[in-house]
């Protein structure tokens, strides 16, 4: 279905964290989100951005995905789509002749499918092809600075019904917390741990002492554009192998699968340019008979939303960095999302099936544009 768009807001909003957050690549304390609001002829749509505020995790950051998006590809998207419109499934066709800045496309692209389903009555999860109406969640942990604070931290999460943790790594931080975590929960936690890139395969013999705690996964232990390393590093620990920042599309995912660079996939959306991107790696890994599972960008609830959609797809078998709001924020944009005994519920609504609340939202918006053909 085609719709006709009249201009798009680009909107920054200053989200303080419950709690700084620590990974191998940098300490979050608070997030600057910027959300694009797409006006058409029936209604509008929202999309999140997920780039940080800084080019830490992978090159975009959020003012370079808002003047990538007022510069170019929104120029793009208005001129394509001025006579008859635009269908959300053409949006990547029309964006793609701008190299990369997937984060900044998958917002917008985003905003334009939550418009055209908000029009048509159906759900993002409906749309995207979801199984469940519910789906188990995963926390991530940051960095501690000592084991007992981490105990402490997994103890909470752990007592909130999370039902798989993950724990951030370094090096320095990497064997002992694992080993604390494993002895004090036992067995039949489900844990996994994520070193956003921080090692080379020189620590392999290193990182196979890992194998010890039964983990479900390492994800991203070397550099993003490490995926022959990464091949190699299978083949010297038992840990499955998961890729997070190395996969930026299908070709990527499928490169990596026939590589044996991985055998599980994390899949964020913002990371590969959007939610159908995201839909035909799922398609691919399942074909393939790769787990993948939803990861995170601390997204308010706007893109909680349309993660926990996602993460309803049959192939997504693991628990996701899907948490609830609170694990984030004190007060979240949308109506927050809870957890129920360690689940989320997939929204049901037309689009995204949440907005943001008027007045949170102006409470912490730092500004505004608004741009038109
Ligand atoms: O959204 O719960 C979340 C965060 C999950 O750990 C998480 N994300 O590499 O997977 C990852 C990181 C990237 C963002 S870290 C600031
Ligand atoms: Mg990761």
């Amino acid at each position: 279905m085609k719709t006709k768009i009249s201009g798009v807001e680009l909107r920054r909003i200053a989200m303080p964290l419950v709690a700084p957050f620590r990974t191998s690549f940098g300490v979050e304390t608070s997030r600057d989100v910027l959300l694009v609001r797409v006006v058409t002829a029936d209604g509008e749509g929202w999309g999140e951005c997920g780039a940080m505020s800084e080019p830490r995790y992978c090159s975009e950051y959020v003012d370079g995905a808002q003047n990538v998006l007022r510069s170019f590809l929104i120029p793009a998207l208005l001129g394509a789509g001025a006579k008859d419109g635009v269908d959300a499934q053409e949006v990547g066709r029309i964006l793609d002749p701008f190299t990369g800045h997937r984060m900044a496309k998958a917002a917008l692209e985003t905003a334009v499918l939550d418009a055209q389903l908000r029009t048509t009555g159906e759900s993002f999860g409906g749309y995207l092809g979801a199984a469940r109406d519910r789906v188990p969640c995963g926390v991530s942990v940051g960095i501690m600075d000592t084991v007992p604070q981490l105990l402490d931290a997994v103890d909470r999460y752990v007592t909130e019904g999370y039902v798989r943790i993950k724990l951030k790594i370094e090096p320095g931080w990497d064997i002992e917390p694992v080993r604390a975590v494993r002895e004090r929960f036992g067995d039949d936690l489900l844990l996994q741990v994520d070193a956003n890139a921080a090692y080379t395969l020189t620590d392999a013999q290193h990182l196979a002492k890992l194998d010890a705690f039964d983990l479900l996964l390492i994800e991203q232990p070397l550099a993003n554009d490490d995926m022959v390393q990464h091949a190699q590093l299978g083949k010297v620990m038992r840990t499955p192998i998961c890729l997070d920042e190395s996969i930026e599309s299908a070709a990527h995912a499928a490169a990596a699968i026939s590589l044996g660079a991985c055998s599980i996939i994390n899949v964020k959306p913002g990371r590969v340019g959007g939610y159908l991107e995201a839909r035909r790696i799922h398609d691919l890994a399942r074909a393939h008979g790769i787990p993948v599972w939803c990861g995170g960008m601390l997204e308010t609830g706007i893109g909680r939303a349309a993660n926990v959609a996602l993460a309803a797809l049959p192939g997504f078998t693991l628990p996701g960095d899907t948490s609830g709001s609170h694990r984030y924020f004190a007060t979240d944009i949308t109506e927050p999302f809870v957890l129920d005994d360690g689940h989320l519920d997939v929204p049901t609504g037309p689009g995204l099936g949440v907005a943001p609340l008027p007045d949170l939202l102006k409470e912490v918006t730092t500004s505004t544009e608004w741009i038109e053909l």
